[in-house]
């Protein structure tokens, strides 16, 4: 019995934090009051995701995005919350959300950082109790510090992220990031406000038998795509898709699998986001020994020319990623 008296309760975010900046001999602290404050927002808006049955937080806000989606009233509360975190933190000097039509200056003209943001992805599942989550990039800035970060500092290859992460507001709310050294996962302990790591060194298998694409949209994939499904039938493998890209790529990064978001003839170039969706995600995939490609490119060495530009995404086990652009690079040898 005395064995299990002041078991230890594990290791918040904050000490993993301070204990990995010592990795860095040169690290000064500003990335990691950064980390702590996106960790802060997601504390926030986990509290109001998961009380939005009982606030009126849920449904439409009656306005339209950038992308032309409509808002959920928690894709604005979410951008609110972040943004602000980011602001008061003072680390940030350039915020690139979905959710903003331009960049948003911060005025911490001295900030080191740029975030870019997609405050809740999959917000349309929030009124159905749906996982949903929020996914970030940090770059370092180009220019001097002293001014607003200009349009340099934000159109930046995924390979110049300096970290990129997920939360994911689920059964459990957890937070995984990557600092380029490995993986980690924290889970969120509400009655003590904290996160813990409960998936340390995240390593996603090297292959698969789940795949997550929208096959209701089958009819316009590319050739090389449509053959690709084909194969996952014959296969007998698990067709698992959510409509909430955080929830599909976590499943997918623990047991295996791949996540589509081809061209389609409503998304010529994809529906997802280079700078707030797939660079981030690429990070952490690469970085959990993953893959992922526009179906013949790495993601992260695109060239982003535009804020909310899109791209087809092929995310997850390598193997999975490596067959389905066979199948792609026999349509292109055929056509
Ligand atoms: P579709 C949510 O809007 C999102 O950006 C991702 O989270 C999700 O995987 C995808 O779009 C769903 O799109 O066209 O399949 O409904």
């Amino acid at each position: 019995m005395n064995e299990k008296l002041g078991l230890p309760v594990g290791t918040t975010l904050d000490r993993f934090i301070m204990r990995k900046q010592e990795d860095f001999p040169f690290a000064t602290g500003e990335l990691s009051q950064l980390l702590r404050d996106i960790a802060l927002a997601a504390k926030i808006v986990n509290r109001e995701i998961n009380r939005a049955g009982l606030l009126d937080v849920t449904g439409a806000y009656g306005q339209q995005n950038v992308q032309g989606e409509d808002q959920q009233k928690l894709d604005v509360i979410a951008n609110i919350r972040f943004i602000r975190a980011l602001r008061n933190g003072g680390e940030v000097c350039s915020i690139i959300s979905e959710e903003e039509d331009d960049v948003i200056q911060t005025g911490n003209t001295r900030g080191k950082y740029i975030v870019a943001i997609d405050p809740l992805d999959g917000s349309s599942n929030i009124d159905v109790n749906v996982s949903i989550g929020t996914i970030f990039s940090i770059y370092r800035r180009i220019s001097d510090q002293g001014c607003d970060g200009t349009m340099e500092d934000c159109l930046q290859s995924g390979t110049r992220q300096v970290a990129a992460g997920y939360v994911i507001y689920g059964s459990s709310t957890m937070l995984v990031y990557t600092t380029g050294a490995g993986v980690n996962g924290f889970t969120y302990d509400p009655t003590l406000g904290e996160f813990f790591l409960s998936h340390p060194n995240m390593c996603t298998p090297k292959t698969g038998k789940i795949y997550s694409i929208n096959e209701g949209t089958y009819n316009s994939f590319p050739e090389g795509v449509k053959q690709y499904v084909q194969y996952c039938k014959e296969n007998e493998y698990s067709a698992r898709y959510i409509g909430s890209l955080v929830g599909d790529f976590h499943r997918n990064l623990i047991k295996g699998g791949i996540y589509i978001y081809p061209a389609t003839a409503k998304a010529p170039n994809g529906k997802l986001r280079l700078m707030y969706e797939c660079n981030a995600l690429a990070f952490i995939a690469e970085q959990a020994g993953g893959k992922a490609t526009n179906g013949a490119q790495r993601i992260m060495e695109l060239v982003p020319t535009e804020l909310h530009e899109r791209c087809p995404l092929f995310i997850g086990s390598p193997e999975m990623v490596d067959k389905a652009e066979e199948f792609l690079k026999v349509e292109v040898a055929v056509s």
